[in-house]
């Protein structure tokens, strides 16, 4: 990742170093107090085992005890991370020893990097189409490997014919570490009764069965295979990538999958305080955008040039971010499987059924250079009838108008950025399922904190984000089904910097991050569901900053908490990182420990 030479600090000799402490400090040496003001810690145990796996300590997608029908490898590369690579591109050709249907797909991906390596952000496409966005580790030792599964059931439309197969990893490294990515990625396909278990804090799909048909709202083949990959990279908000769209004239359902990463001088978007734009952003931490605009983003979809549908995305904190010691070896929430926003589209249908092409946007509001965003566009498609037809009913999308307030003197103040917006649009479709009204409410509530003090030596940063979506769908002016998705962001970060001798610096950072998801439905004869998910990190630790402005040294502790719970299920997973050790590790699958609470107010 971009960012840490942005704000001076050179990264490759922590890691030189890393490996020359792994010798001189014992396993165990003592924990590293947190106290804000006290003196350095000693030099942490940053790396000391030559063969170390990195984590995402999520829930596994499928239950152990089930074995794939067949497993396809599709992908076995290196990436030197050194390198500017393009993306890897071939011929996916299905498994003919078990073709579809398939009732599951799990894609892994296995790396291995053979030295020091910085983090790279990558992605998985098909047809142009992506199925996985993740962050390579920031490989502190040689010899780190990791593994990331997902369940890319939804894709199946895109697994079922032959079709193009792409993978890219976009380095930020100059050229100066040594580290080769090695990846493998396989598919596993099963069939028969498996459990309805997600793999990833962000449940994927607000519908159970695949979509017939996914059109890429991404950037052109030829582009992407020139070397800038499928994804858009945007730099400002009047920066709205589009892409030219015709639907089957049998499309009664439509949700668009928006996939998103922050890099470059929004790495920080979150920690942004928000002043006036002639005055330099304070607290010389690096945590923050080179423009002091405050901290909200917000990806926005349109068509035609009409607000369709928005997410704030979760801030993943990339694997060289903030402080990498946080995060070897329990990645970050989502950085292995970066979340996905799923935004229903089925009201518009009835506009894009007129047989003429239509014009898909993105664009990430508030932003500086650059986000990495493209989209799948998911349609469900009637087999039994060539025209459908279909209206939007209601459109009200009121502008989400942010209170801004800021206070500052000299290098101490705060600002705060708050608001909160109702939209509602719904449309009805009329296919052989029968006349079908959709109608969608999406409720977004954002706060956003961020107070700078001791002569911008102390800087506290606290963001939250709630979003409620409801789903009502209507047949014959009855409801047949609702589905309620709620999510709840919370952010905490707070740095200190201060006099190491010497002309050093040390800054201590304590963080909180939390994702947390509830969804529940009510389907007709199906009977009602839900399933909750909490994923928390709790991160403390410290990096010595050298006069030159290289990170001498540094540590860090991270305590991750998992719990999901659904009708049926509940799994619970802690695990406690101490200086780069994983000190507990424990599962479990009772309901008691998992304690999540179900109540879904409506
Ligand atoms: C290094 O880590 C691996 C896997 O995490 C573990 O199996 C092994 O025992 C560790 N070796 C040492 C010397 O700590
Ligand atoms: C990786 O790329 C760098 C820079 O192009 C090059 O110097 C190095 O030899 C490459 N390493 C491998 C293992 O190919
Ligand atoms: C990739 O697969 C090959 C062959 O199956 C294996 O030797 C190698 O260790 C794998 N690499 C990783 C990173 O899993
Ligand atoms: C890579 O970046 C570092 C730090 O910015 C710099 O010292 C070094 O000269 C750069 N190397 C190359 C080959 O550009
Ligand atoms: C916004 O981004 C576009 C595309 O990169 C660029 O042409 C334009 O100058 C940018 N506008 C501002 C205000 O930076
Ligand atoms: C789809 O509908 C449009 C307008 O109703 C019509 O012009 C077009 O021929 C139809 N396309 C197909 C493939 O049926
Ligand atoms: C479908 O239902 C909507 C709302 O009840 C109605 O306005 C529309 O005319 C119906 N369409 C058809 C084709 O029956
Ligand atoms: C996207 C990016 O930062 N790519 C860099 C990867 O490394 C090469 C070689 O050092 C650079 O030229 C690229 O700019």
């Amino acid at each position: 990742m971009k960012g840490m030479e942005s704000h001076g600090l050179l990264l490759f000799p922590v890691l030189l170093l890393s490996l020359s402490f792994a010798s001189s400090v014992a396993p165990d040496s003592p924990k590293n107090d947190f106290t804000f003001g006290a003196p350095p810690p000693s030099p942490p145990p940053a790396a000391q085992n030559t063969t170390l796996e990195y984590m995402d300590p999520t829930l596994p997608p499928l239950l152990p005890t089930q074995n794939p029908q067949c497993t396809l490898q599709v992908l076995q590369r290196e990436f030197n991370g050194s390198a500017q690579s393009p993306p890897v591109s071939f011929t996916y050709t299905p498994p003919a020893n078990c073709p579809s249907p398939w009732s599951r797909v799990i894609l892994e991906l296995s790396g291995s990097a053979s030295d020091v390596q910085k983090d790279c952000i990558a992605a998985i496409w098909i047809a142009g189409a992506e199925i996985l966005r993740t962050s390579t580790p920031f490989a502190m030792s040689p010899s780190i490997f990791w593994h990331v599964h997902k369940d890319v059931t939804r894709y199946t439309a895109l697994l079922r014919r032959p079709t193009g197969f792409s993978m890219m990893l976009l380095n930020d490294s100059n050229g100066t570490l040594p580290g080769v990515y090695s990846v493998n990625v396989s598919l596993h396909f099963y069939r028969g009764a498996v459990g309805r278990l997600a793999a990833h804090p962000i449940i994927h799909g607000l519908y159970r069965e695949p979509a017939d048909l996914i059109i890429p709202i991404s950037r052109a083949a030829v582009e992407a295979a020139a070397g800038t990959g499928y994804w858009f990279r945007i730099t400002n908000e009047t920066d709205v990538r589009t892409r030219t769209v015709l639907i089957p004239n049998n499309t009664y359902r439509a949700v668009l999958e928006v996939f998103v990463s922050h890099h470059g001088d929004d790495e920080y978007w979150y920690a942004n305080p928000l002043r006036s734009n002639d005055a330099a952003v304070t607290g010389g931490d690096g945590l923050a955008s080179k423009k002091p605009n405050g901290g909200f983003r917000q990806v926005v979809a349109t068509i035609d040039g009409k607000y369709v549908g928005s997410a704030v995305p979760f801030p993943v904190i990339a694997p060289g971010s903030v402080n990498p010691f946080f995060w070897a070896p329990v990645a970050a929430i989502g950085a292995y499987d970066h979340p996905s926003y799923d935004l229903e589209l089925t009201p518009f249908v009835g506009k894009l059924l007129d047989g003429k092409p239509h014009e898909f946007g993105l664009t990430v509001k508030e932003s500086q250079p650059y986000w990495l965003v493209n989209a799948n566009l998911h349609l469900w498609l009637d087999a039994w009838s060539d025209a459908v037809q279909g209206d939007l009913v209601r459109y009200k999308v009121p502008p989400l108008r942010l209170a801004r307030q800021a206070d500052w003197k000299n290098a101490e103040g705060k600002s705060e950025m708050e608001g909160q917006v109702i939209i509602r649009f719904s449309g009805w479709v009329s296919s052989s399922e029968g006349n079908i009204t959709t109608s969608v409410r999406h409720k977004l509530k954002f706060k956003s904190h961020v107070e700078v003090e001791e002569k911008g030596e102390m800087k506290s940063v606290e963001m939250e984000t709630k979003a409620r979506t409801n789903l009502r769908i209507e047949k014959d002016h009855e409801v047949v089904a609702r589905v309620v998705v709620e999510t709840e962001v919370p952010l905490n970060l707070v740095t200190v910097n201060s006099n190491g001798g010497g002309g050093s610096r040390i800054r201590k950072t304590k963080l909180t991050h939390e994702m947390m998801e509830a969804r529940s439905a009510t389907e007709g004869r199906a009977g009602e569901w839900f399933s909750t998910i909490t994923d928390r990190q709790d991160s403390e630790g410290s990096v010595l900053v050298g006069e030159d402005g290289e990170v001498v040294w540094g540590s860090g502790n991270t305590k991750s908490s998992y719990k999901f719970r659904d009708d049926k299920k509940c799994y619970l997973r802690t695990v406690n990182m101490v200086g780069g050790k994983v000190e507990e590790d424990e599962e479990s699958s009772s309901c008691a420990a998992a304690g999540v609470t179900a109540a879904m107010d409506s």
